[in-house]
């Protein structure tokens, strides 16, 4: 027992989540936004770089400022950091980080007396890191497809088909177009792998959770397939950090945490897995069948499951559960947090105005529809972005709100049936969870109960979970994972939000109109 330090490293912020295990309580959570510390610095908006041609990037020496950022916030508020037995974390999937050969060394000398981002400086072969926004990669999906013999073998073989954003195209691409940094980088990790490298002070591998997000992972033996690979990019086998086992330790923290923020020497760390897979984790979804949504920056619906069952159309991703047994379905739409956040701006609202447009609007929006793609979508696939609008008036505030929620909520109802697991509730998570208004939209459309919890950041809290179950196996003592999680991922009372009947039924007329509009522009 003890504390247990989770660190989800998405899109937006890093996050510190540390549960106290006796207790069974979050003893502290403490998040370090992107843009309120390094807009300017790096050039960032809302987290990310706009590169042009569909290229979305991040900045790999930022998160590592940010994680001397939020260690230090964390010291300050959240008490002593030795009492932390171990960590696991959770990154943004897809993004791919590129080392240099000075990687290892520099990361194993790390010294207390200076912040990571000086002593990281020189280790990166490609100074930004393409992540799951980038939508620059669509020859080299089918490149990959036909390299290994087809779209269904590489569904057989990795239990996905190539996506845009998955790290093996976006590998690809840049051997392709800078052959000669591609030459000079001499290992390739995600961003969940980089993490755990900072704080292990050592080069710390991948775990299958997040090697699942590449197109380059045999689903069922959790290893890089040889033929994805060969069919990659060259020498990829050699700078691909490797798999490991979720719950494996990684080693123990760098001296440059015990000396700098006051950590214990012994403190392990254990991989960082995908922030989906974490997820799935920190809201309990660890036997077949409960199914969850996150409402962050993307939006997700994902189910835990017994067998990797794919989605032969490209609906859907196929992802290893960190908890080494179970599979985990997941749909990944773009346009979440930042559609909501493009519509909420057009109209001058703030998300109290948000919610009451929802609150004032009626179920089915009185025929309005709208297609909420400010973005290229990922499902259903929209190449190109350009929200579109049917009987919906642009100047209507309130209309706009409603449309947008109900497309999302619509969207995750029609795309969600390849995962083939009846949707009898939905636990959430993410920032926009926190909106009561928008939630109950999401229990009408799929007409079941939508399960609030005490955190909002159920991939840092899944992290700790992790780090939690880890250490206990490590030390001879292991606990299944129902009872790591039942504890802290449980409902908060109360705060179950039930469909209201009358509206569930005009959603259910309403959806095969909203499934021709997509139809009709999609693709
Ligand atoms: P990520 O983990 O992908 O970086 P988060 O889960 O932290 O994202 O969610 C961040 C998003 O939450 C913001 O982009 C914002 O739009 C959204 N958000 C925060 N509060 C609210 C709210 N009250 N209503 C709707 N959305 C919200
Ligand atoms: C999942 C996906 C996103 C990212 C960022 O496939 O691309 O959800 O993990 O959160």
């Amino acid at each position: 027992m003890g504390k247990y330090l989770g660190l989800d490293s998405s899109t937006q912020s890093l996050t510190g989540l540390i549960i106290d295990t006796d207790a069974g309580q979050i003893a502290a959570e403490e998040t370090v936004n992107f843009d309120a510390h390094f807009k300017v610095a790096y050039g960032i908006d809302k987290g990310v770089l706009h590169l042009g041609g569909g290229q979305v990037h991040s900045a790999p020496l930022m998160w590592a400022e940010a994680l001397d950022l939020l260690l230090q916030t964390l010291r300050e508020k959240g008490g002593d950091l030795s009492q932390i037995r171990a960590i696991a974390g959770s990154g943004q999937q897809h993004g791919t980080v590129y080392l240099n050969n000075t990687a290892a060394k520099a990361l194993g000398q790390l010294n207390g007396e200076a912040p990571l981002k000086e002593q990281l400086a020189g280790i990166l072969s490609r100074p930004t890191a393409p992540i799951w926004m980038d939508t620059s990669t669509a020859a080299q999906c089918e490149e990959l497809e036909a390299g290994v013999g087809g779209r269904q073998v590489l569904l057989e073989l990795t239990g996905n088909t190539a996506f845009e954003r998955f790290s093996g195209p976006q590998i690809r691409r840049f051997a392709q177009e800078d052959p000669d940094a591609y030459r000079h980088t001499a290992y390739i990790g995600l961003v969940s792998s980089f993490m755990a490298s900072l704080l292990a002070g050592k080069l710390v591998p991948v775990d299958p959770g997040d090697g699942s997000g590449t197109n380059l992972m045999e689903i069922r033996s959790r290893q890089w397939s040889p033929k994805a690979l060969a069919a990659c990019a060259p020498e990829l086998e050699r700078k691909l950090l490797p798999i490991t086992p979720s719950d494996r330790p990684a080693g123990p923290l760098s001296p440059y945490y015990v000396s700098r923020y006051g950590f214990a020497p012994g403190c392990q760390v254990f991989p960082f897995s995908g922030d989906n897979p974490c997820s799935l984790i920190g809201l309990g979804l660890v036997e077949p069948g409960q199914v969850a949504l996150s409402l962050g920056t993307s939006d997700t619906l994902f189910a835990c499951m017994d067998q990797p069952r794919v989605s032969a159309e490209g609906e859907g991703a196929v992802f290893a559960s960190p908890d080494g047994v179970h599979y985990m379905a997941l749909i990944c739409f773009l346009n979440g947090s930042l559609a909501r956040e493009a519509v909420r701006d057009r109209h001058r609202l703030d998300w109290l105005g948000f919610g009451e447009a929802l609150r004032h609007t009626p179920p089915g929006n009185q025929g309005a529809l709208m297609l909420p793609y400010f973005a290229p979508e990922i499902v259903p696939k929209v190449a190109r972005a350009g929200a579109v609008r049917h009987h919906l008036d642009p100047q209507d505030a309130q209309a706009e709100v409603r449309a947008v929620i109900e497309a999302q909520a619509l969207s995750s109802r029609i795309h969600s049936a390849w995962m083939g697991v009846a949707i009898r509730s939905l636990c959430v998570t993410g920032g926009a969870s926190a909106n009561e208004e928008i939630l109950k939209v999401f229990a009408d459309v799929h007409g079941c109960p939508v399960h609030r919890f005490e955190t909002a950041n159920a991939a840092a809290l899944g992290a700790a979970l992790r780090a939690w179950q880890g250490h206990l196996k490590a030390a001879g003592t292991p606990k299944p994972w129902k009872e790591i999680a039942a504890p802290f991922a449980k409902p908060l009372p109360g705060s179950t939000i039930q469909p209201n009947p009358a509206a569930t039924a005009v959603y259910a007329k309403l959806i095969g109109e909203y499934r021709e509009l997509e139809k009709r522009h999609a693709g």
